[in-house]
C-alpha cells in the first residue's frame, strides 16, 4: 500500500478547495470566488486499491495582519512540516506578483518533495501555460509540473498517478469509509458561511464568521423557533445537544437529488389533507411515525461581523440578504441531515473579533 499526506498549498483563491472536492468526488470544503475562504486545514481521505492519500486543503498563503490570519497561516506551516508531498497550486490566469514571491520564499525553507499544479487551464491559452512553466521551472525543485483544471477534473488522474509514485509504502491511516474528520457542527457553520460569501462583497467576506450555537431536535407539537421556545431553553454559546454528534459519521455534502423549489416545498406543506369531520383517528404507531416525520432539527447560528454597517449589509433591505442566505443554507443542510431543518440566523456585531481570542476560540471550537 502507498500511503501518505499531501498538502494543497498556494495563494488564496487559486482553487485548492475545488481540487480537494474534485479529487474526492465529494464536497468537503466550501468554495467561493473571494480570497481567504478556507480558514483551517481540511482533511480529505481517498482510499483506492493502490493505497490511501490524505489530502490536506489549507488556507491560502498570505501575509497575516490579524490574529485570525496568523492562526490561518499556522495551519499552513503545520501542513508544510507534516506532509509527505506538497502540491503548490497556482492560478494560470494570474500574473506572477509579490504574493507569489512570498509563497516561493515560504517554500524555499521546506525540503519535502514538491509538485507544481498549474490550475484553471480550462480558461487560458496553451501558450500561456508554457510561459508559466518556463517562469516557474527553476524557481524551486519541482518533482513534477502538471497543468490541471480542478473545476473540470482535467489531468487529475495523471496527478493521482504521480502522487502515488512519490508516496512511501505504509499502513492505512484511516478506514476505507473515512472521507473527512470534520465535525458536523463545523460543516454546518461552513455551509452557512459559503452562502454568506456568495451574497457579500468588498471587505465583508473577511469580517464575517459563523458560529453554530445550538442544534436540537424539536417535535411538531413545539413549533420551532418561537419566542416561547427560546425563553424555555436559554442559549448556551458553545454547547451542543447530542444530535449533532451522532448525526453523520462520514459527511457527504454532495447533493443527492435536485431540490424542490421553495414554492413547491410550501405547496407540499399546504396540501396535506386536513382530517375530515367524523374521520377515525390514526392508529398509535402511525401517529408516532407521522410525528417523527414532522420533527424538525432546530439550528441556531450567529454570524459575527465587526461593525454595525456590516450587520446592515448582511441583513439587507427588509431582511432580504439574510433570508436568502438562510434559505440556501437550510436547503443544503436538510440534504445532509435528511430531515426538516429550522435555521435561526442572527447577526451580531463584535468589534475586532478577528483579534479576539475568545471569539476565535469559540469559532475554532466547532471543529
Ligand atoms: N475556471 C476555473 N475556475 C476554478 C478552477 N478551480 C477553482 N476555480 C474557481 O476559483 C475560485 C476559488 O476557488 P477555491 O477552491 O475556493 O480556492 P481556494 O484556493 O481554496 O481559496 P482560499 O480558500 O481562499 O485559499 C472559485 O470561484 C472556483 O470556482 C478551475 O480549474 N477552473
Ligand atoms: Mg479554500
Amino acid at each position: 500500500m502507498k500511503v501518505g499526506t499531501v498538502a494543497l498549498i498556494g495563494r488564496p483563491n487559486v482553487g485548492k478547495s475545488t481540487l480537494l472536492n474534485s479529487l474526492l468526488g465529494k464536497k468537503v470544503a466550501i468554495i467561493s470566488d473571494k480570497p481567504q475562504t478556507t480558514r483551517i486545514s481540511i482533511l480529505g481521505v481517498k482510499t483506492t486499491e493502490k493505497g490511501q492519500i490524505v489530502f490536506v486543503d489549507n488556507p491560502g498563503i498570505h501575509k497575516p495582519l490579524h490574529t485570525l490570519n496568523k492562526r490561518m497561516m499556522s495551519f499552513v506551516y503545520a501542513a508544510l512540516e507534516t506532509s509527505d508531498l506538497i502540491c503548490l497550486l497556482i492560478d494560470a490566469t494570474e500574473r506572477f506578483g509579490h504574493g507569489d514571491e512570498f509563497v516561493i520564499e515560504t517554500l524555499r525553507k521546506v525540503t519535502t518533495p514538491l509538485f507544481l499544479l498549474i490550475n484553471k487551464v480550462d480558461i487560458v491559452k496553451k501558450e500561456n501555460i508554457l510561459l508559466i512553466i518556463d517562469k516557474y521551472k527553476d524557481l524551486l525543485d519541482f518533482k513534477e509540473i502538471i497543468p490541471i483544471s480542478a473545476l473540470r477534473g482535467t489531468n487529475l488522474e495523471v496527478l493521482e498517478k504521480e502522487i502515488y509514485a512519490h508516496l512511501p509504502e505504509g499502513e492505512q491511516l484511516y478506514d476505507d469509509e473515512t472521507v473527512t474528520q470534520l465535525p458536523l457542527r463545523f460543516q454546518l457553520a461552513e455551509i452557512i458561511r459559503e452562502k454568506l460569501l456568495r451574497r457579500v462583497e468588498k471587505e465583508l467576506p473577511f469580517v464575517t464568521a459563523v458560529l453554530v450555537e445550538r442544534m436540537e431536535e424539536r417535535g411538531a407539537g413545539e413549533p420551532a423557533g418561537t419566542e416561547a421556545e427560546k425563553t424555555a431553553a436559554p442559549e448556551k454559546p458553545g454547547s451542543l445537544n447530542s444530535i449533532s454528534e451522532l448525526s453523520i459519521v462520514s459527511p457527504n455534502f454532495a447533493s443527492k437529488t435536485k431540490e424542490p423549489g421553495i414554492k413547491q416545498e410550501e405547496q407540499a406543506r399546504n396540501s396535506r389533507p386536513a382530517r375530515l369531520a367524523g374521520q377515525t383517528s390514526p392508529r398509535p404507531a402511525e401517529t408516532r411515525k407521522k410525528k417523527q416525520r414532522r420533527k424538525v432539527t432546530y439550528i441556531g447560528a450567529t454570524i459575527f461581523v465587526e461593525r454595525d454597517n456590516h450587520r446592515k449589509i448582511v441583513i439587507g433591505r427588509r431582511g432580504h440578504v439574510i433570508k436568502m442566505i438562510g434559505i440556501e443554507a437550510r436547503r443544503e443542510i436538510e440534504q445532509i441531515l435528511d430531515r426538516k431543518v429550522f435555521l435561526d440566523l442572527k447577526v451580531k456585531v463584535r468589534e475586532k473579533w478577528r483579534d479576539s481570542p475568545d471569539i476565535l476560540d469559540l469559532i475554532e471550537g466547532q471543529r
